[in-house]
């Protein structure tokens, strides 16, 4: 090879380089961003769990009161244990997903991840959903596998308007009294 040859392919072997770690750097930057989709805003977690309760003698939300910062771009994390599905669902559109970014959510059961847009009615055991009118968000959360073996749901929601907001569960799930906070009805504030 003369030294023209040679510097051809170090030239290419480089500008391949280059272009490989470009598209993985971008294919990193999607994956790390839990349902960014291209959202600038600062990424913050809540995690909730839907548990047993034996005083409330029902499957109830961890937190009632929940706050985030305004302008963020908050990833819910819901794990839930009941493996009951809801007695009663009002509306179709409570089993399916909105208002969330991509208006998706990540089902992760038995360690195998997916997206979904709804929940087969006969699978739904909760909703996570805030209906203000500034935020309007619906999350079918499906059953548990067993009581020991939860589901865990995973979805974004971009917080960019100031106030306190209800969320609540919206189906009949068996819970005794679903106004009472901290069972399955809440507030979210952002400030
Ligand atoms: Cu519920």
């Amino acid at each position: 090879m003369d030294d023209q040859g040679y510097f051809n392919l170090t030239a290419a072997v480089l500008v391949t380089v280059v272009v490989v770690a470009g598209f993985a750097a971008l294919m990193w930057e999607g994956s790390s961003a839990s349902g960014a989709t291209g959202s600038s805003l600062p990424t913050v977690e809540r995690n909730l769990t839907i548990q047993w309760d034996p005083s409330a003698s029902s499957y109830v939300y961890s937190s009632a009161h929940l706050s985030v910062p305004l302008n963020t771009h908050v990833v819910f994390v819901i794990t839930n244990y009941d493996p009951e599905a809801a007695s009663y669902i009002p509306s179709p559109s409570d089993a399916r997903v909105s208002g969330t970014n991509g208006a998706t959510m990540t089902v992760l059961r038995d360690g195998a991840s997916s997206v979904a847009t709804e929940v087969p009615f006969a699978q739904v055991s909760h909703t996570f959903t805030i209906s203000s009118g500034i935020y309007d968000v619906n999350v079918p959360i499906p059953v548990a596998s067993s009581s020991t073996d939860p589901v865990q749901v995973s979805f974004s929601v971009d917080f960019t308007t100031p106030g306190t907001f209800d969320w609540g569960c919206v189906i009949l799930c068996g819970t005794q009294d679903m106004t009472a906070p901290g069972d399955m009805y809440g507030t979210i504030t952002v400030a």
